[in-house]
């Protein structure tokens, strides 16, 4: 596992997955839109680092998760799937039949203790200390031409919860206002937005602090739809398989990661808001400007030759999603433990998440595919599922021209929808109001005669053995002779 992102960049250089740039391109777009070119080539192309951007002596890496390949690499497995597995043998630990039986269980438990960060007294982020650094000093990019201005589009935002103390992390955007003011684009479903929330009830300063290039592991963690209250840390411990290690920030109360590139420490004023936006979104749309809170820094750290790691979002696909194919596979064993009868799920690139979700079920009684509508819209960031088709087990929801196939053939649009009311995404710009709108369920599962259908449901085609078996060998002859 990857103890920074520089490691991690080396690796890729390695493995000849990393092209340098040598031109020395402007922040203001071109850097963007190199990027995105790359980011549109087949597979998702290569990592990016832009060794000399214009006006700044540190290099821009970008794309580093931007491939199957790569988000492999950064989470220490050949396949995401293998993630999975992990997962689920620790959150199902095997029920022991005796005393001797029970202490096989001593690794697990003392696993799960090894996962918890552990602080440091001396840390790479902390080599250079500015308390009058500025954000000018960062080559932070504007990435389309209608953004308000340049964007941190990769930040680890970490704040506490005022009265309990529980920490989050999470990915937000930070628009640059000035060098020492940004935005602080956490919606309000968002953890740090419920700090926040808690901390201007309490008439309190949210102290905050900000890492930018943190390991691959927690930088991907950050963007994970952790359940609320549950620390990122500890999903980073799991997964990164060590203790992530952290150092006290120098002007705010806040544990930093000792391995990141660089930290912006701050402060969040109850009450305070500033037009946010526009910004070209992962939603390939600008996203309005909206009032959102300040974020004002109180002292910059960061390593001697820090590497500035940033993303570009914009018209899928684009690197954010194969950090959300990381959180369709690792979630789905968590999903599971309330809703086993869920066999897959899967996040189509153009749905940009949760636009559409397709499902297949182990369906087990009349309603069931409503009734796991239901289940999603109640379940964490599921809540904001626009669209969700629910197909039998026997369907492969990973290929999106079957499931286009079975619903097109499975649907009644007259019995087989459910429309409802609920939370929306906030990035969603066609809904009834900010955050509220409407979503969509379609059942394309088999209908029952307990479900009220009553005539014979049609038997999908399939030939025999004994012709697929012939088939299969004149196959072979035609793809030899074609050789
Ligand atoms: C590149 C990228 C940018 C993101 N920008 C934002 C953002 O500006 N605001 C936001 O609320 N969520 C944003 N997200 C999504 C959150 O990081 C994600 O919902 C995460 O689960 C939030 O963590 P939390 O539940 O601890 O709040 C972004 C995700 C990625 C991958
Ligand atoms: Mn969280």
């Amino acid at each position: 596992m990857f103890p920074d992102i520089t490691s991690f960049i080396a690796e890729l250089d390695r493995r000849k997955e990393l092209f340098r740039v040598a031109d020395s391109l402007s922040p203001d777009l071109e850097i963007a839109a190199v990027i995105d070119r790359v980011s549109k080539s087949p597979g998702g192309g290569p990592a990016l680092l832009f060794e000399h951007p214009a006006g700044s002596t540190m290099p821009v890496a970008a794309n580093l998760f931007g491939s199957m390949s790569r988000i492999c690499l950064a989470l220490g497995v050949t396949k995401l799937d293998e993630l999975a597995a992990e997962i689920e043998e620790l959150t199902t630990p095997p029920q022991p039949r005796g005393f001797m039986d029970a202490l096989k269980l001593m690794p697990l438990v003392s696993r799960l203790s090894d996962l918890m960060p552990k602080t440091v007294k001396d840390a790479p982020v902390q080599e250079v200390v500015k308390m009058d650094g500025g954000l000018d000093e960062l080559p932070i990019l504007k990435t389309w031409p209608d953004d308000g201005g340049p964007f941190i589009t990769l930040p680890l935002v970490i704040t506490k919860d005022p009265e309990s103390g529980m920490r989050n992390i999470g990915t937000y955007r930070m628009q640059v206002y000035d060098r020492r003011t940004t935005g602080m684009h956490w919606q309000r479903h968002k953890g740090g937005a419920q700090h926040h929330r808690v901390a201007e009830r309490l008439g309190k300063r949210l102290e905050v602090a900000v890492a930018l290039g943190a390991d691959p592991v927690l930088t991907y963690c950050a963007t994970a739809p952790m359940p609320e209250g549950l620390d990122e840390l500890m999903l980073a411990g799991v997964l990164g398989k060590r203790r992530v290690e952290l150092v006290k920030a120098r002007t705010v109360d806040i544990e930093v990661p000792a391995n990141a590139q660089i930290v912006l420490e701050g402060y969040v004023e109850p009450g305070e808001r500033r037009r946010e936006g526009p910004f070209g979104d992962h939603t390939g749309f600008y996203s309005l400007a909206a009032d959102y809170p300040v974020f004002h820094l109180t002292c910059i750290t960061m390593r001697k030759n820090p590497v500035y790691l940033t993303t570009v979002v914009g018209i899928p696909p684009m690197e954010d999603l194969y950090l959300g194919k990381a959180s369709e596979r690792i979630f789905l064993p968590l999903i599971r433990k309330t809703l086993p009868e869920i066999v897959d799920m899967h996040f189509p690139a153009a749905g940009i998440f949760h636009n559409i979700v397709l499902i297949s079920i182990d369906k087990r009684y009349p309603g069931h595919a409503r009734k796991i509508m239901s289940a999603c819209w109640g379940l964490g960031q599921l809540m904001f599922s626009k669209c969700i088709v629910v197909v039998d087990k026997d369907v492969n929801v990973q290929d999106e021209h079957e499931v286009a196939w079975i619903a097109g053939t499975h649907v009644d649009p007259s019995r087989d929808i459910e429309i409802v009311k609920g939370p929306v995404d906030d990035l969603d710009e066609a809904a009834i109001a900010p955050a509220f709108g409407g979503k969509m369920g379609i059942d394309a599962t088999r209908k029952w005669p307990s479900e009220g259908f009553t005539r014979e449901w049609p038997k999908r085609l399939r030939t025999s053995d004994s012709a697929a078996a012939k088939a299969e060998r004149v196959w072979e002859q035609i793809t030899k002779s074609s050789r």
